[in-house]
């Protein structure tokens, strides 16, 4: 198989930069390891900034997510029992999306089967080959046939645990893991009020978000090596009522739960991301904690980066946009890095913390709730930093 650009990963990154370079007129051919079904379930991040629901936008793939998509002009911080809320659209002139990460996949995967894109699910045993040269190469089972792919470009975005961080020689790999992990619930019922509530309590963290008028999402902090055998739900609801309450009459709707899930909190970095012919994008070079909603949205960010360096590779055979990746993508990774461990680190009790702790946490989230500059650098960073670049060449 030849194409030009072979991409490992059919998540947010690898599905949006094969639209992208469809666009510009550049073929890709994406592997992913799991089937369809599988991607398309997978039930992750929430909120899209401001930039993810423009790029998805320009690329034609947002009519459902204007359609379903919930807009939000702000969000609210509870702590000592009050509620605090910030409106973003008014500190800074922009909102953010509610929108499942995996509706973002459906839509990424029905626009590239549409336009007789190349995705093949199921791929086996994908390795990556020849990176150094002009000519790289992945090897995969496609069924039972063992295919080779021969390309100009290969692009990692295969995730944490994917294969292609582990091709570049000389990684650098910066890590810090957290006291506590997240325990997430998909819940059938109408969210408790209409925006997403991030709540500081003694007992920890607790967040309410949701994914339509009908399905809430609701997330506690947890020990970091929790079981759910250890999380009936009956124990979660309780939690959740206890650390979400407030003095302003605040009530929690309980539903039968759709989905329940542990996710550890780490903040991880790699650098370079990128070796000859072989760049990682998204979760394949970085991971952020949940606690900022950034996620996702850095997986785009880089790929916007990517589309338009490759276009400029093809359309100008430039290299120097390629060249200068690493450093280009780096800046928006690390300012997302900083502001996740920032927000997770003022809104969870880490166990042991003494009262130290405990008052550097509640004095920046009373500075916030009184402060508009403290808000809009908050609001700044929550609703994601402006581009000041286009994701197409041309
Ligand atoms: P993904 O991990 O989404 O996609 C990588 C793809 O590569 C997967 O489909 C995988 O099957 C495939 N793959 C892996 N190895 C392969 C191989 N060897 N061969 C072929 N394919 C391979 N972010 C938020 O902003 N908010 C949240 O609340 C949030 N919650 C999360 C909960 C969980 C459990 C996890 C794991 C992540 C969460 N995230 C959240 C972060 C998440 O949204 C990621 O940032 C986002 O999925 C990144 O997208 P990708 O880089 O495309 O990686
Ligand atoms: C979500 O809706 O899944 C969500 C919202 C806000 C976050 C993290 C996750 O910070």
């Amino acid at each position: 198989m030849r194409t030009q650009v072979g991409i490992i990963g059919a998540g947010p990154a690898g599905l949006l930069l094969s639209h992208l370079l469809s666009l510009q007129g550049i073929d890709s051919v994406v592997l992913e390891r799991r089937d369809r079904d599988f991607v398309e379930q997978r039930v992750r991040a929430g909120v899209l900034e401001h930039g993810t629901v423009q790029t998805l936008r320009e690329a034609g793939v947002a009519e459902r997510l204007d359609a379903e998509g919930m807009v939000h002009e702000g969000l609210n911080v509870r702590f000592g029992g009050r509620t605090h809320r910030l409106d973003l659209e008014e500190l800074v002139g922009r909102c953010v999306t509610v929108y499942g990460q995996q509706e973002v996949v459906k839509d990424l995967v029905a626009a590239r089967l549409e336009a007789g894109g190349d995705i093949r699910f199921g791929a086996e045993g994908v390795a990556v080959h020849d990176i150094d040269g002009e000519r790289p190469r992945i090897t995969f089972v496609d069924g039972d046939e063992s295919t080779e792919l021969v390309c100009d470009f290969i692009i990692g975005a295969d995730g944490f645990h994917g294969i292609s961080r582990g091709a570049i020689p000389g990684l650098d790999e910066y890590e810090r893991t957290y006291p506590y992990s997240w325990l997430g619930i998909l819940v059938e019922a109408p969210p408790s009020c209409p925006e997403v509530v991030y709540a500081r309590h003694d007992r920890g963290f607790a967040l309410h978000s949701m994914r339509s008028a009908h399905v809430t999402r609701l997330y506690l902090q947890v020990a970091p090596d929790a079981d759910l055998a250890d999380w009936p739900d009956e124990r979660v609801w309780a939690e959740l009522h206890t650390r979400l309450s407030d003095n302003e009459g605040f009530a929690l709707t309980e539903g039968p739960l759709l989905d329940k899930s542990i996710t550890p909190m780490r903040s991880f970095v790699a650098t370079p991301m990128q070796h000859g012919r072989l760049f990682l994008a998204g979760d394949a070079a970085h991971i952020v904690p949940p606690t900022g909603a950034k996620g996702m949205n850095l997986a785009v960010a880089d790929v916007r980066l990517l589309s338009h360096a490759l276009g400029g590779y093809y359309h100008d055979r430039r290299e120097d946009l390629l060249a200068a990746y690493t450093e280009e993508a780096s800046r928006r990774v690390w300012r997302a890095t900083h502001f996740s461990w920032w927000m997770t680190s003022i809104l969870h009790k880490s166990p042991g913390a003494d009262v130290f702790d405990d008052r550097l946490g509640t004095t920046q989230l009373e500075w916030i709730a009184s402060s508009r500059p403290a808000a809009a650098a908050l609001a700044e960073n929550y609703t994601g930093l402006t581009y000041d670049r286009g994701w197409s060449y041309r």
